[in-house]
């Protein structure tokens, strides 16, 4: 049975992660929209940056939850036939294990280099311009998909949801395209669709199942 699973801000909730709507979509004031665009970046560097380098520097402080572990353990049976598809730019999923994950919104712990394009490994911040790696250049930025740019890895996504047998969304929304319009795609190859969210996402009504709750709690509950 193959499975794709694709996961949102609600899956790192419980782990201390805020979500982009409990804040109501704001940082320091400003909309999420407004701060994670090209435009912003180019416009106003040093706040973008800030952005992603407190974001960054959060991630030491929390850890993985019971819904990530359970994902993990899921891959340890199915193997290949397993995909998380996941909107968060956290590296939570990995450091609970799970290796077959694909982050279609960039990750917080790697830089892209605008003048050599190479993405490099990056855990420190970014707001000081620091040398490229790879080609000396300091134009490093957050290697992260932001509004108006191409989201990561869209034909192997495509590619495994007309494989899909299963396609369980856990903890997103559904506000944001194309992650958003899988559901319908994975309905059209005959998959069967299960959301699992604390409250009915946008897209709910194309789920033949929607439960509501914790991820904490409905995820391991699913794996079982
Ligand atoms: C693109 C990285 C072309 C940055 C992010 C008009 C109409 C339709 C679409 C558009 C439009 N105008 C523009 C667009 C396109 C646009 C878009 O969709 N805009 C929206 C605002 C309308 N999309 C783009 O620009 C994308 N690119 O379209 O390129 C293209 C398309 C296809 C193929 C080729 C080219 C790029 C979008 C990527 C933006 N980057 N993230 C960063 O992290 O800073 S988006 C970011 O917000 C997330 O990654 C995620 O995708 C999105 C929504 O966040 P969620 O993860 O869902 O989190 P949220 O807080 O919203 O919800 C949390 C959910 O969890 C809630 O439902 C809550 O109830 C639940 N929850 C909370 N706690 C728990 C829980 N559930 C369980 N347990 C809990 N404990
Ligand atoms: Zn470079």
């Amino acid at each position: 049975m193959k499975i794709v699973v694709l996961t949102g801000a609600g899956i790192s909730a419980e782990s201390g992660v805020p979500t982009f709507r409990d804040a109501d979509g704001l940082w320091e004031g400003h909309r999420v929209e407004d701060v994670a665009t090209p435009e912003a970046y180019d416009a106003q560097p040093a706040v973008v940056h800030r952005f992603y380098d407190a974001r960054r520097a959060a991630l030491a402080a929390v850890e993985p939850n019971p819904a990530h572990h359970a994902l993990a353990r899921l891959e340890e049976h199915v193997g290949d036939d397993l995909l998380v598809v996941t909107q968060n730019i956290d590296d939570l999923h990995e450091r609970a294990g799970s290796a077959r994950v694909l982050h279609m919104h960039g990750e917080l712990l790697s830089a892209l280099c605008r003048a050599c394009t190479d993405r490099v490994r990056w855990a420190g911040d970014l707001g000081e311009f620091p040398a490229c790696p790879s080609c000396g250049v300091s134009a490093l930025r957050p290697d992260v998909v932001w509004f108006g740019e191409i989201p990561y890895g869209m034909g192997d996504i495509q590619d495994a949801l007309a494989e899909a047998d299963l396609f369980v969304s856990i903890g997103t929304s559904g506000a944001v395209y194309p992650a958003a319009g899988f559901v319908q795609y994975a309905l059209g190859h005959g998959a069967r669709t299960l959301e699992l969210n604390l409250q009915p996402s946008e897209v709910s009504l194309l789920f033949h199942e929607s439960r509501q709750g914790l991820a904490g709690e409905l995820v391991p509950a699913w794996v079982e």
